[in-house]
């Protein structure tokens, strides 16, 4: 399978994150991606770098204002005090009901509120580029799958940050510029006329899901860890189901904390039913590999071996389709994890 790396991937390398009110080390680490790069390439995986800019399609997907200020915040940031560079940023305030978002305010941190749905998203000095070179790859996957050139059926962008919890105009959950999004709607500007996205990380992909909503050309479809115990907690539940023209076009597998391997394989199986119904001409996989029975966030309890029967089970909907990479912080163990979903998909 042809496989999207980029090493800018580095420079979004904050330090710490709060957990209780105290700092912890991020779980998003640049090792992440690193561990999947080395077990790639020990098992002969094409890697390649992105040719296509996805600043247009980056329009369509996010607000513009939203886009302009995550390009300038570390600048801005920095242009505040003195010794900015060696602290991270966090939102203190949030435009929650009642409170104007339509006015961006002048001030900074306010405005990290404005777009930030918590305070778990810690910026740093390549949080941009990191991003910008992510969907940067999510665009270019599409577009080499879309066209189907030399047979090309799927591929796999390793990359970070990851992208399902940022919606059009917020940040969250360790995301910033929403990845599989900006595939599915490079493979509909490329012709396909109806994409599904899958999001089988541990958490609800809220961003994914609030991009399309409204919409019936983008199937949204995801098992996550019930949000009445897991993030994000505000969205995921079972009956959102779309709105308007996207009635019917959401579907929310919400599994309780804690459950076994059949049961997420269950409802797998759902998901693949409905996205088979839907007569999708593209897919997209959020391939977050946090449901690992060893994550240390999460409590699913999927084995290695069960990543490469998820990559069977998705290979044999028979569909172009492209793989983003989002959770999954059991670093060392992401390289198997991810191969043997791209390893698996490729046998069936
Ligand atoms: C991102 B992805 C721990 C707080 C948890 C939110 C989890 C984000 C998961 N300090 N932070 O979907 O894997
Ligand atoms: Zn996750």
């Amino acid at each position: 399978m042809i496989t999207f790396f980029n090493d800018s991937h580095q420079a979004h390398a904050p330090e710490f994150e709060f957990f209780r009110g105290e700092r912890v080390a991020c779980f998003e680490t640049p090792a992440r991606a690193e561990y999947v790069k080395a077990r790639l390439t020990e098992r002969g995986h094409r890697l390649q770098s992105a040719q296509v800019d996805s600043r247009a399609v980056l329009g369509t997907v996010h607000a513009p204002r939203y886009l302009a200020f995550l390009e300038h915040a570390w600048a801005d940031w920095l242009a505040l005090a003195t010794g900015n560079e060696r602290c991270q940023p966090f939102p203190s305030i949030w435009p929650v009901r009642s409170l104007r978002s339509d006015i961006e305010p002048l001030n900074f941190i306010a405005r990290l509120g404005l777009y930030s749905m918590d305070n778990g998203s810690p910026l740093s000095a390549g949080t941009w580029q990191a991003a910008k070179a992510g969907a940067d790859a999510a665009a270019s996957a599409a577009a080499l799958v879309a066209a189907g050139q030399g047979g090309v059926r799927a591929a796999f962008c390793c990359s970070r940050p990851p992208g399902h919890h940022a919606g059009a105009d917020f940040m969250g959950g360790y995301c910033f510029l929403n990845n599989a999004a900006v595939a599915a709607q490079s493979m509909r500007d490329a012709g396909a006329g109806r994409v599904a996205i899958l999001d089988v990380d541990y958490h609800h992909g809220n961003g994914t899901q609030s991009i399309f909503y409204g919409r019936a050309d983008v199937l949204c479809v995801s098992l996550h860890g019930d949000p009445l115990t897991e993030y994000p907690f505000f969205l995921g539940h079972a009956d959102e189901t779309g709105q308007g023209e996207g009635e019917g076009f959401n579907m929310n597998l919400p599994l309780p904390a804690g459950c076994a391997a059949s049961r997420w394989f269950e409802a797998l199986e759902r998901a693949c039913q409905r996205i088979d119904h839907y007569r999708a001409d593209a897919l997209v996989v959020s391939l977050g590999l946090d449901t690992f029975a060893e994550d240390p966030i999460s409590k699913f309890a999927l084995q290695s071996g069960d990543f490469s029967r998820l990559g069977q089970r998705l290979g044999a909907l028979g569909l172009p389709t492209v793989f983003v990479l989002e959770g999954g912080y059991a670093a060392a163990a992401l390289g198997t994890n991810a191969v043997n979903v791209i390893e698996g998909f490729e046998e069936a």
